[in-house]
């Protein structure tokens, strides 16, 4: 077992959100809106896209065609069973790259496909040869990584690096991996094959994206993540919260993507899904940069750093100071009055924050509370 962390090295997300998204329950794209949340994360600078397999449906293919035509920058990958059937449509609709899988746990080999381990490497072989024969980009996955035998999946791994696949795919398909299982997982799968490593989280553990962060740490290349994390259940890494994750670990790892698009995109997609995006979410989430509590807001009002890991305007977004609960301190009163063009004195601030915390004790209150209280109280300053 290695236990040896490194620092990320360069990467690339892998946006799910029109194949792993299309799972999500809500979800129902119009090629329409395929094209327009392609165009935004296209602009974002995401490395590539993946679609649902063309076999799904009409629709389906017509839409790896379609996203195959449009100007971009992204690769285009469509995500396939491991039959040449579906290999062959993948080439037919113009995709630069083809994320196969196949399940290897025994409940995928008895309870799916039913399929022994040494028929999964010659379908894979047969599948990868055919692929990389027509110049498209190749992943491998192993589905239900964590649920299968360790040794099984290491000898598919090792066979397809062997018949020369670009990339090798671990896949949290239940979202039981904890970060140490993850980290352990693809840091020996590093030492098994030459190509590059891919991880795919689920979150129903909620580990989703410190599984993603330490198989970077581990040696992964690549990340399937989505916007807001939709996905099938509850999901897969979220981009924001994964990007989050990164900035704080070290900022430059990030500065390739458009950062101030990402509440834009997010919005876009939650609009599309009928939802809203949740209160908590890293970054976007409406109290990402919210300070409350007296002791907070007067160093915020310093420096926020002191309590921001994030810089709201890398992400084109403000901070909010909230002076309108029992909470307040005398700082961020201070900062509201001036907002509102008055200079209080030390002794009336004082005051005016007991006011507040009185008012707030018996009610909840609102910022035109405070404001009214404030300029109740006051004179405004001379110009
Ligand atoms: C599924 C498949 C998958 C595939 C992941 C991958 C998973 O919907 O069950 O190809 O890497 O989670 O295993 O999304
Ligand atoms: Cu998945």
């Amino acid at each position: 077992m290695h236990i040896r962390r490194k620092p990320v090295q360069e990467f690339h997300f892998i946006d799910s959100t029109l194949r792993e998204g299309e799972q999500f329950r809500s979800t129902h794209f119009t090629i329409g809106d395929k094209i327009e949340i392609a165009q935004m994360l296209d602009q974002f600078g995401v490395d590539y896209m993946e679609l649902s397999t063309p076999v799904a449906s009409p629709q389906s293919a017509d839409a790896v065609r379609a996203l195959a035509d449009m100007p971009r920058r992204f690769k285009l990958l469509t995500h396939i069973r491991a039959n040449m059937d579906d290999a062959k449509l993948a080439v037919d609709c113009g995709v630069d790259g083809a994320d196969v899988y196949i399940g290897t746990s025994n409940y995928m080999r008895e309870y799916s496909h039913g399929k022994s381990l040494e028929q999964v490497i010659d379908i894979g072989q047969e599948i990868v040869a055919f692929l990389k024969s027509q110049d498209v980009e190749t992943r491998f996955s192993t589905e239900d990584t964590f649920r299968s035998n360790f040794a099984d999946v290491m000898t598919v791994y090792r066979a397809m690096d062997l018949a020369g696949v670009d990339r090798v795919g671990v896949a949290d398909t239940v979202g039981i991996a904890d970060p140490l299982q993850t980290y352990n997982l693809i840091s020996n799968l590093r030492d098994v094959v030459n190509c590059d490593i891919e991880f795919h989280g689920h979150n129903d553990s909620s580990c989703a994206v410190a599984n993603a962060f330490c198989a970077l740490q581990a040696g992964a290349t690549h990340i399937d993540t989505t916007v807001l994390g939709v996905g099938e259940r509850n999901g897969i890494t979220p981009m924001g919260a994964l990007i989050g994750r990164l900035y704080t670990c070290d900022r430059s790892l990030v500065e390739k993507y458009n950062l101030s698009m990402l509440a834009d995109i997010e919005r876009l997609v939650a609009e599309k899904l009928g939802i809203e995006i949740p209160f908590n979410t890293p970054i976007t989430g409406e109290v990402a940069f919210h300070h409350r509590a007296g002791i907070h807001t007067k160093a915020v009002l310093r420096n926020p750093i002191t309590y921001e890991a994030l810089n709201p305007e890398d992400f084109g977004l403000t901070r909010t100071i909230d002076v309108a609960h029992r909470l307040v301190g005398r700082n961020a009163v201070r900062e509201r009055a001036s907002v509102l063009g008055l200079d209080l004195p030390d002794d009336m601030l004082r005051l005016v924050t007991a006011e507040i915390k009185a008012l707030a004790d018996l009610d909840p209150i609102s910022l035109d509370d405070v404001d009214e209280l404030l300029l109740s109280l006051a004179q405004p300053v001379e110009d």
